[in-house]
Protein backbone atom coordinates (compact mmCIF):
# COMPACT_ATOMS: atom_id res chain seq x y z
CA UNK A 1 0.00 0.00 0.00
CA UNK A 2 2.71 2.72 0.85
CA UNK A 3 5.18 0.79 -1.69
CA UNK A 4 5.05 4.68 -3.75
CA UNK A 5 4.52 6.78 -0.84
CA UNK A 6 5.34 9.49 0.16
CA UNK A 7 5.13 10.81 -3.46
CA UNK A 8 4.93 14.32 -4.60
CA UNK A 9 2.41 15.77 -7.52
CA UNK A 10 1.99 19.58 -8.73
CA UNK A 11 0.10 21.20 -11.50
CA UNK A 12 -2.01 23.67 -12.94
CA UNK A 13 -5.90 23.31 -11.30
CA UNK A 14 -8.03 22.17 -13.97
CA UNK A 15 -11.91 22.06 -14.42
CA UNK A 16 -13.18 19.18 -13.12
CA UNK A 17 -16.40 17.50 -13.95
CA UNK A 18 -18.50 19.96 -12.90
CA UNK A 19 -20.71 18.00 -10.55
CA UNK A 20 -21.16 20.38 -8.01
CA UNK A 21 -19.20 19.12 -5.51
CA UNK A 22 -18.49 22.45 -4.23
CA UNK A 23 -22.06 22.77 -3.39
CA UNK A 24 -22.19 19.10 -1.59
CA UNK A 25 -19.46 21.26 0.39
CA UNK A 26 -16.82 18.86 -0.88
CA UNK A 27 -15.04 21.18 -3.39
CA UNK A 28 -12.36 19.11 -5.04
CA UNK A 29 -9.35 20.43 -7.36
CA UNK A 30 -8.49 18.78 -9.93
CA UNK A 31 -5.31 18.12 -11.61
CA UNK A 32 -4.36 17.80 -15.63
CA UNK A 33 -3.92 14.26 -17.56
CA UNK A 34 -0.20 14.62 -17.68
CA UNK A 35 -0.15 14.59 -13.73
CA UNK A 36 -2.42 11.66 -13.65
CA UNK A 37 -0.42 10.16 -15.95
CA UNK A 38 2.71 10.72 -13.88
CA UNK A 39 1.36 8.52 -11.01
CA UNK A 40 3.35 5.35 -10.68
CA UNK A 41 1.96 2.52 -12.42
CA UNK A 42 0.97 0.29 -9.67
CA UNK A 43 0.20 2.80 -7.44
CA UNK A 44 -3.18 1.79 -6.38
CA UNK A 45 -6.73 3.48 -6.98
CA UNK A 46 -8.11 4.48 -4.06
CA UNK A 47 -8.22 7.63 -1.00
CA UNK A 48 -5.23 8.87 0.12
CA UNK A 49 -4.42 12.00 2.46
CA UNK A 50 -1.21 14.28 2.93
CA UNK A 51 -0.70 17.87 2.25
CA UNK A 52 -1.12 20.31 -0.09
CA UNK A 53 -0.08 24.17 -1.19
CA UNK A 54 -2.13 26.19 -3.76
CA UNK A 55 1.26 28.73 -5.21
CA UNK A 56 2.92 29.90 -1.83
CA UNK A 57 0.27 30.21 0.93
CA UNK A 58 -0.15 28.33 3.79
CA UNK A 59 0.36 24.10 3.72
CA UNK A 60 -3.13 22.66 4.38
CA UNK A 61 -3.71 19.03 4.95
CA UNK A 62 -5.77 17.20 2.24
CA UNK A 63 -7.44 13.99 1.25
CA UNK A 64 -7.53 12.84 -2.64
CA UNK A 65 -9.31 10.76 -4.20
CA UNK A 66 -7.33 8.92 -7.11
CA UNK A 67 -9.14 6.68 -9.78
CA UNK A 68 -12.44 6.09 -11.77
CA UNK A 69 -14.99 6.95 -9.52
CA UNK A 70 -17.15 4.26 -9.22
CA UNK A 71 -20.55 5.88 -8.33
CA UNK A 72 -20.18 8.20 -11.89
CA UNK A 73 -18.39 5.46 -13.80
CA UNK A 74 -15.77 8.49 -15.13
CA UNK A 75 -13.73 7.14 -18.20
CA UNK A 76 -10.97 8.53 -17.41
CA UNK A 77 -8.50 7.72 -14.20
CA UNK A 78 -8.18 11.49 -12.00
CA UNK A 79 -6.44 12.97 -8.95
CA UNK A 80 -9.02 15.44 -7.10
CA UNK A 81 -8.04 16.43 -4.12
CA UNK A 82 -10.06 18.42 -1.42
CA UNK A 83 -8.16 21.03 1.01
CA UNK A 84 -9.27 20.45 4.33
CA UNK A 85 -9.42 24.71 4.20
CA UNK A 86 -12.29 26.96 3.43
CA UNK A 87 -11.42 29.14 0.78
CA UNK A 88 -12.96 32.61 -0.18
CA UNK A 89 -12.05 31.99 -3.58
CA UNK A 90 -11.87 29.47 -6.37
CA UNK A 91 -7.87 28.90 -7.35
CA UNK A 92 -8.76 27.30 -11.18
CA UNK A 93 -5.60 28.05 -12.83
CA UNK A 94 -3.12 28.32 -10.14
CA UNK A 95 -0.17 25.80 -9.01
CA UNK A 96 -1.28 22.83 -6.36
CA UNK A 97 1.35 21.28 -4.99
CA UNK A 98 0.49 18.25 -2.94
CA UNK A 99 2.65 15.17 -1.29
CA UNK A 100 0.50 11.80 -0.66
CA UNK A 101 1.28 10.48 2.50
CA UNK A 102 -0.88 7.62 3.53
CA UNK A 103 -3.77 5.58 2.21
CA UNK A 104 -7.02 5.46 3.64
CA UNK A 105 -9.26 2.77 1.27
CA UNK A 106 -10.29 1.71 -2.39
CA UNK A 107 -12.75 3.64 -4.03
CA UNK A 108 -15.74 2.11 -3.58
CA UNK A 109 -19.62 2.13 -5.09
CA UNK A 110 -22.42 3.43 -3.19
CA UNK A 111 -26.44 3.17 -3.49
CA UNK A 112 -27.02 7.55 -2.55
CA UNK A 113 -24.80 10.32 -3.01
CA UNK A 114 -25.43 10.76 0.92
CA UNK A 115 -23.60 7.78 1.38
CA UNK A 116 -20.87 8.73 -0.78
CA UNK A 117 -20.95 11.88 1.28
CA UNK A 118 -21.07 9.93 4.54
CA UNK A 119 -17.95 8.30 3.59
CA UNK A 120 -15.89 11.53 2.42
CA UNK A 121 -16.44 12.75 6.04
CA UNK A 122 -15.13 9.45 7.68
CA UNK A 123 -11.94 10.10 5.33
CA UNK A 124 -11.97 13.69 5.97
CA UNK A 125 -11.79 13.33 9.81
CA UNK A 126 -9.34 10.23 9.50
CA UNK A 127 -6.83 12.90 7.80
CA UNK A 128 -7.45 15.27 10.43
CA UNK A 129 -6.29 13.08 13.36
CA UNK A 130 -3.60 10.98 11.95
CA UNK A 131 -1.91 14.14 9.83
CA UNK A 132 -1.28 15.26 13.20
CA UNK A 133 1.47 12.18 14.09
CA UNK A 134 4.46 13.08 14.23
CA UNK A 135 5.67 10.97 11.27
CA UNK A 136 3.36 13.23 9.09
CA UNK A 137 4.05 16.57 10.04
CA UNK A 138 7.77 17.07 9.23
CA UNK A 139 5.90 16.73 5.57
CA UNK A 140 4.22 19.74 6.15
CA UNK A 141 7.85 22.36 6.58
CA UNK A 142 9.69 20.53 3.61
CA UNK A 143 11.31 22.20 1.62
CA UNK A 144 8.90 20.67 -1.36
CA UNK A 145 6.83 23.49 -0.22
CA UNK A 146 9.37 26.63 0.10
P1 LIG B 1 -14.71 21.01 -10.67
O1 LIG B 1 -15.69 20.01 -11.21
O2 LIG B 1 -14.35 22.08 -11.68
O3 LIG B 1 -13.48 20.37 -10.08
P2 LIG B 1 -15.64 21.45 -7.94
O4 LIG B 1 -17.06 21.67 -7.54
O5 LIG B 1 -14.99 20.15 -7.57
O6 LIG B 1 -15.50 21.76 -9.48
O7 LIG B 1 -14.82 22.66 -7.28
C1 LIG B 1 -13.42 22.65 -7.36
C2 LIG B 1 -12.82 24.04 -7.26
O8 LIG B 1 -13.21 24.68 -6.04
C3 LIG B 1 -11.30 23.95 -7.18
O9 LIG B 1 -10.72 23.89 -8.48
C4 LIG B 1 -10.94 25.25 -6.46
O10 LIG B 1 -10.77 26.31 -7.37
C5 LIG B 1 -12.16 25.52 -5.58
N1 LIG B 1 -12.01 25.22 -4.15
C6 LIG B 1 -12.43 26.05 -3.14
N2 LIG B 1 -12.17 25.55 -1.95
C7 LIG B 1 -11.56 24.34 -2.14
C8 LIG B 1 -11.04 23.34 -1.25
N3 LIG B 1 -11.11 23.49 0.07
N4 LIG B 1 -10.47 22.24 -1.80
C9 LIG B 1 -10.41 22.10 -3.15
N5 LIG B 1 -10.88 23.00 -4.02
C10 LIG B 1 -11.46 24.13 -3.54
N1 LIG C 1 -16.04 8.68 -5.74
C1 LIG C 1 -16.47 7.41 -5.81
O1 LIG C 1 -17.15 7.05 -6.76
N2 LIG C 1 -16.18 6.50 -4.82
C2 LIG C 1 -15.43 6.82 -3.75
O2 LIG C 1 -15.19 5.97 -2.88
C3 LIG C 1 -14.97 8.18 -3.63
N3 LIG C 1 -14.23 8.58 -2.57
C4 LIG C 1 -13.81 9.87 -2.49
C5 LIG C 1 -13.07 10.27 -1.37
C6 LIG C 1 -12.63 11.59 -1.26
C7 LIG C 1 -11.83 11.99 -0.04
C8 LIG C 1 -12.96 12.54 -2.26
C9 LIG C 1 -12.50 13.96 -2.14
C10 LIG C 1 -13.68 12.14 -3.37
C11 LIG C 1 -14.13 10.81 -3.49
N4 LIG C 1 -14.85 10.39 -4.60
C12 LIG C 1 -15.29 9.09 -4.68
C13 LIG C 1 -15.04 11.30 -5.74
C14 LIG C 1 -16.39 11.96 -5.73
O3 LIG C 1 -17.28 11.12 -6.42
C15 LIG C 1 -16.26 13.28 -6.49
O4 LIG C 1 -15.42 14.15 -5.78
C16 LIG C 1 -17.61 13.88 -6.71
O5 LIG C 1 -17.48 14.93 -7.58
C17 LIG C 1 -18.33 14.29 -5.42
O6 LIG C 1 -19.57 14.83 -5.75
MG1 LIG D 1 -13.45 18.73 -8.71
Amino acid sequence: MKKFLPHYSSGIVVKGFGRGSKELGIPTANFPEEVVNNLPQDMETGVYYGFSQVDNGPVYKMVMSIGWNPYYKNEKKSMETHILHKFDEDFYGKILKVVILDYIRPELNFNSLDELIDTIKSDIAIAEKNLNQSEFKSFQEHQFFS
